[in-house]
Order: structure tokens, then C-alpha cells, then sequence
């Protein structure tokens, strides 16, 4: 009995094209769609108080976030010395003495993050007493992320073609 002969091996380049075209379009399309998406809107403003403990050479807590819009009353408890708080960005300053409380209240308008530097030198390592307030979704970091993702879901379909 003869080996039945198989079939030439067909390719289909027409199809090929078509599905990498397609391909393109999809990526083209949903790396606009992750540029373009406007930001969802946000939580309701709200009042909120936050209470930064200051002692050398650190915030605590040394990150702090809120929403955009958000009446953030920030009060700083110097632990040691006499500590400062300067918000770069909402130009909002405060200064507390060993033992006491500072208050300032601002809304929080302009999304992004801003460094707080202790603005009263406070000892050798004042200069590194840096915290961090985010206002708002970081939409940057999120449209990088996805990007990167994107672009590794896509990485490998084009490579096991
Ligand atoms: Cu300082």
C-alpha cells in the first residue's frame, strides 16, 4: 500500500496580511484610546484633615494623597525641634514649635505631586526631610503602565507569527 501523500503544505499569505493589518489597527487603536480617555471624574470633594508628625529628619506620614478639590486642612506636630512644612506648587508654608500644632487649610486645586520640604533647618540631614502630597488620580503613571502593557501583549503576538 502507498503512503497516502499529504497534502502540500498551503500558506496563506493573503490571510497573513489581513491579520497583521488588523493587528496594527488594534494597537493604533487602543494606544490612542489610553492618550486620548479624559480622566474619569473623581470622588466628591471633601473636607479632610491631615496630621504630619515632624521630627528629624522625616514626615510622617512622607506621603500623603487627597483629591483634587478636596478642603485639605494640614496640621503640623513638631515632635523635637522647630520643624517646617513648604508645599511646592501651593505655595503653603508652616511652622511648628517643639510640642506644638500648626494649622493651614487649602483646597487642594492643582492635580499632581507636589514635594513638602521642612523649611526650617532643623539639623545636618534637613536638607533630605522630603514628603510627598498627590493630588488626584496619577494619570501619567496609568497611561504609562498601560502603554507598557500594550505594548508586551503586542510584543508577543508579533513575535509568534
Ligand atoms: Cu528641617
Amino acid at each position: 500500500m502507498q503512503p497516502r501523500l499529504l497534502p502540500p503544505p498551503t500558506r496563506f499569505p493573503v490571510r497573513r496580511a489581513v491579520v497583521g493589518a488588523a493587528g496594527w489597527v488594534i494597537l493604533l487603536g487602543l494606544t490612542a484610546a489610553i492618550l486620548i480617555i479624559p480622566a474619569p471624574a473623581g470622588p466628591a470633594p471633601r473636607d479632610r484633615t491631615i496630621r504630619v508628625e515632624a521630627s528629624s529628619y522625616a514626615f510622617d506620614p512622607a506621603r500623603v494623597e487627597v483629591n483634587r478639590g478636596d478642603r485639605v486642612t494640614l496640621e503640623l506636630a513638631a515632635q523635637d525641634v522647630v520643624h517646617g512644612l513648604y508645599l511646592d506648587g501651593y505655595d503653603v508654608r508652616l511652622r511648628a514649635e517643639p510640642g506644638q500644632t500648626a494649622r493651614l487649610t487649602f483646597t487642594a486645586d492643582r492635580p499632581g505631586t507636589f514635594r513638602m520640604r521642612c523649611s526650617v533647618t532643623c539639623g545636618p540631614l534637613h536638607p533630605f526631610m522630603i514628603g510627598k502630597l498627590s493630588v488626584g488620580a496619577n494619570l501619567p503613571m496609568w497611561r504609562g503602565a498601560a502603554l507598557a502593557g500594550l505594548a508586551a501583549v503586542f510584543g508577543l503576538w508579533f513575535l509568534r507569527r
